[in-house]
């Protein structure tokens, strides 16, 4: 049957399974918004800017664990996508993005609108195509929704040429790929996984590391299975929270920078670390060199390029992480580690990373608390960039599986409104709320209008400190308190709120956090809230740039603590 190259597209998405498309039109791609209509199945939203487009699809990514998809004219539409490309693939998130380019005669001769993108986007992709023969349009589609969520997920970009999209063909959906330079290992060796099983029966001190391996294969159970019976602590990264339940007694917080000074201390003081689909970022390592100390490594990764890129590994195991959980946990014995997890039990008790004090200011710590206390923690939390994404990691109690989206790799400011709005798109049903910055959230707040515009009931809460804080904070330790360029204006964001028709409050005081995430809670629709936080607040614990874990800093002690880390957790689970 013969197809314009647009309804190919549109025909091949279809095949895909997509139901949502993020993105802003343009000249080059106009053609294939005007076949959109003739596929109501494939929702269109349009964002404001394309960065959000990118993000979106993210988002979507991640909450569904399907691939997003984003679309962008040519030249600005297509470089506009380039951040939220780039933190896709940081963050291994599977997105497809098509950018419309200028015709075929017009290449190469810096016509209107046109850029490389395939170029651009080359180091930032997992792979990417320009489309030159309408021929190779279907099976491409079928590939790049292929290599987007196969082995390590990560963004894949087509570009497609105006004429291309107008053009007709013979449409066949290929059944299958078949990549032969292409095949991701997915089953561990099986010597590996008897060397690892080893080291485990042998180890006294070992660490469970999980990243977002583990929530991208959905080894949720398997992770589990092997931590209770080898009794094993568990520790996540930042992108791993989510991934081990943290009320569970074998979990001991997050790592890193400002992860948990016992989670740290474990890790300095442990002589195996299982590590689980995570990449030894330096944010989660700290000092390299100085990095688990006495511990042998075993390093699970689909990624064979992880594998001592960063630490040096003792076994290497290759592999989906699911599939190598459960070949590990047919393995292993139960094993008992009494004296280590009650070592982590004191450290937690003399070095507790997640109290709030007792003061007059509205703390950021306590506004997350009251969050996860009202929600139950059954909310999707997404954030933007800075202090307040750790005091939506450190305070939350994050119980249910992937209920964390952050930008981690990256680290970019105005995620989290964008990618808020995908996560809500592809789990209607969840409670979706974005932590964002002030900061954070004036780089991409435009997208109250997609969200107006939509309908999507994404819940705001803005932590207000009236600074770009989380480098305020650098500032303050290691720049001598020269403040520059991090005093922020701000808008009145409920003002903002009310003129896109979003409700909105503004909270300067303790007693009223509670009442007002009540009151946007039970409001049907969008909602904001505008947390006039105390400006000068730190995150702590922190391991200062350079430093090694072993080098965590607590929070000064100055002020009576009312809430203690074992109040973190449900009481079940003292
Ligand atoms: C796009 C982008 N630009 C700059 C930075 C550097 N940076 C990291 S955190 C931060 C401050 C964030 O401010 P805000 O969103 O208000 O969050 P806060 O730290 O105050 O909670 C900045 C500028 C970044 N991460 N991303
Ligand atoms: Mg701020």
């Amino acid at each position: 049957m013969k197809m314009t190259g647009a309804q190919i597209i549109c025909e091949s998405l279809t095949r895909e399974g997509v139901e949502v498309i993020v993105g802003i039109t343009g000249g080059s791609i106009l053609p294939l918004y005007d076949a959109l209509p003739q596929y109501p199945q494939l929702h269109h939203v349009l964002v404001r800017h394309e960065q959000c487009a990118a993000h979106a699809a993210d988002g979507y990514a991640r909450a569904t664990g399907k691939v997003g998809v984003c679309m962008a004219t040519s030249g600005p539409g297509a470089t506009n996508l380039v951040t939220g490309i780039a933190n896709a693939y940081l963050d291994s998130s599977p997105i497809v993005a098509i950018t419309g380019q200028v015709a075929r005669p017009f290449i190469g001769k810096d016509a209107f609108q046109e850029v490389d993108i395939t170029g651009i986007t080359l180091p930032i992709t997992k792979h990417n195509y320009l489309i030159l023969n309408i021929d190779s349009l279907a099976e491409t589609i079928k590939e790049a929704f292929y290599l987007a969520k196969s082995g390590r997920p990560g963004p894949v970009l087509i570009d497609v040429p105006r004429d291309v999209f107008i053009e007709e063909a013979e449409f066949h959906y290929p059944s299958k790929v078949d990549l032969p330079g292409y095949k991701p290992t997915l089953q561990g060796h099986p010597s590996q996984i008897k060397k690892a099983v080893k080291l485990i029966s042998e180890s006294k001190q070992p660490i469970i590391i999980a990243g977002r391996g583990v929530i991208i294969s959905e080894a949720y159970a398997e992770l589990k299975q092997l931590a209770e019976t080898a009794q094993i602590p568990v520790i996540t990264t930042l992108l791993g929270i989510g991934c081990f339940p943290e009320s569970h007694f074998l979990s001991y917080g997050m790592l890193g920078m400002h992860g948990m000074a016992y989670a740290n201390m474990a890790v300095s003081a442990a002589d195996l670390i299982i590590a689980i689909g995570m990449r030894f970022d330096d944010r989660a390592t700290g000092k390299v060199s100085a990095f688990a100390p006495h511990a042998r490594i075993i390093h699970i990764d689909i990624d064979p390029a992880e594998i001592g890129k960063n630490v040096r590994v003792d076994v290497p195991i290759v592999g989906d992480v699911k599939n190598v959980l459960t070949s590990l946990n047919k393995l292993t014995t139960p094993g008992e580690h009494i004296n280590w997890i009650q070592q982590l039990d004191n450290w937690r008790r003399e070095h507790p990373s997640t109290e709030i004090r007792d003061c007059e200011e509205l703390l950021p710590q306590l506004v997350i608390r009251k969050i996860y206390e009202i929600t139950k923690g059954e909310a999707t939390i997404v954030t933007g960039v800075g202090q307040h994404q750790m005091w939506a990691a450190q305070h939350y109690c994050y119980d249910r599986p992937n209920s964390l989206i952050s930008s981690g790799g990256l680290g970019t400011m105005g995620f989290g409104l964008p990618a808020a709005i995908g996560a809500k798109m592809g789990c209607p049903d969840n409670t979706v709320w974005c932590i964002d910055g002030d900061g954070s959230f004036q780089m991409t707040m435009q997208e109250l209008a997609t969200i107006v515009q939509e309908n999507t009931a994404v819940k705001i809460a803005i932590i207000n400190n009236g600074y770009l804080g989380m480098v305020r904070q650098w500032q303050e330790l290691f720049y001598g308190r020269r403040y520059v360029a991090t005093p922020l204006s701000c808008p009145d964001f409920v003002k903002i709120a009310e003129g896109y028709c979003i409700p909105g409050l503004r909270v300067r005081h303790n007693e009223e956090v509670v009442p007002a995430i009540e009151q946007a809670i039970e409001y049907e629709g969008p909602f904001l809230i505008d947390f006039m936080i105390n400006p000068e607040e730190s995150v702590y614990p922190m391991v200062p740039p350079g430093a090694s874990l072993a080098e965590t800093i607590e929070a000064p002690k100055k002020e009576t603590k009312v809430m203690s880390d074992s109040a973190k957790l449900p009481v079940s689970n003292i």
